[in-house]
């Protein structure tokens, strides 16, 4: 019942705003340099996976040393680090900021729930910060989507119950980590990727939050 929400956990990457194609390239220089085997349908599979997963899932099983991944994976982020100076307030996808602001003039507490450990930066960036009232990303917890911990953390910050949260993801491991976790979840994006969630929109100028709060 719509009467139960008091709280919104918003992804990043996807949901805010477009990240993906930065990891993308990111990895893809990383990928030519180290001759490892990447392309568009490989990047679509880490869509809101962790860092050090992610080069798993490019690694495909190939047998490298922790350390080399290490290695590796903090190559890829000094790349990400600089297609991320670029990121500016024209990045914040659609009417999102617009959204979020009457949200919080509604009274409801907003919080991220990104798994990058770069989220703090992309925020400032974006120049959105202060909207939220929490902050949970890479760094807050140890199990990453679809453990349902990042979100119970964000609601465990911002002081609500998990049944009082809805969670906005755009991916399939996020939307799990919703559920996982005893929220609402809306899915941005093709029902093949989100439809587990309990409402699904296509895409983030789509997303009516008025439909949000009577629907679930
Ligand atoms: P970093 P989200 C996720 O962000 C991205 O979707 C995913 O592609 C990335 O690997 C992950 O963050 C970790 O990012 O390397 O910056 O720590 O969708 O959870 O906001
Ligand atoms: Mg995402």
């Amino acid at each position: 019942m719509a009467k139960e929400i008091k709280g919104f956990i918003f992804d990043l990457d996807g949901v805010i705003t477009d990240t993906a194609e930065y990891h993308y390239k990111s990895w893809q220089k990383l990928a030519d340099e180290e001759d490892l085997f990447f392309d568009r349908e490989v990047n679509e599979q880490l869509r809101g996976v962790s860092r050090m997963e992610s080069m798993d899932i490019i690694l495909d099983g190939q047998d490298v040393s922790d350390e080399q991944k290490k290695k590796w994976t903090d190559r890829k982020n000094e790349y990400y680090q600089v297609y991320l100076e670029e990121i500016s307030k024209a990045d914040i996808l659609d009417d999102m900021e617009a959204k979020l602001n009457k949200l919080k003039a509604e009274g409801y507490k907003l919080a991220v729930g990104s798994s990058s450990r770069n989220a703090r930066k992309v925020l400032k960036n974006l120049q959105i910060t202060d909207i939220f009232d929490t902050i949970a990303d890479g760094n807050s917890v140890e199990n990453a989507k679809p453990a349902p911990d990042l979100f119970l953390h964000a609601a465990e910050n911002l002081g609500l119950k998990p049944q009082e949260c809805v969670v906005l993801e755009d991916a399939e491991s996020g939307v799990e980590a919703a559920l996982a976790a005893n929220m609402k979840a809306v899915g941005v994006g093709p029902e093949g990727r989100v439809g587990k969630a309990h409402l699904v929109y296509a895409d983030v100028d789509s997303i009516d939050f008025d439909e949000i709060l009577k629907k679930l």
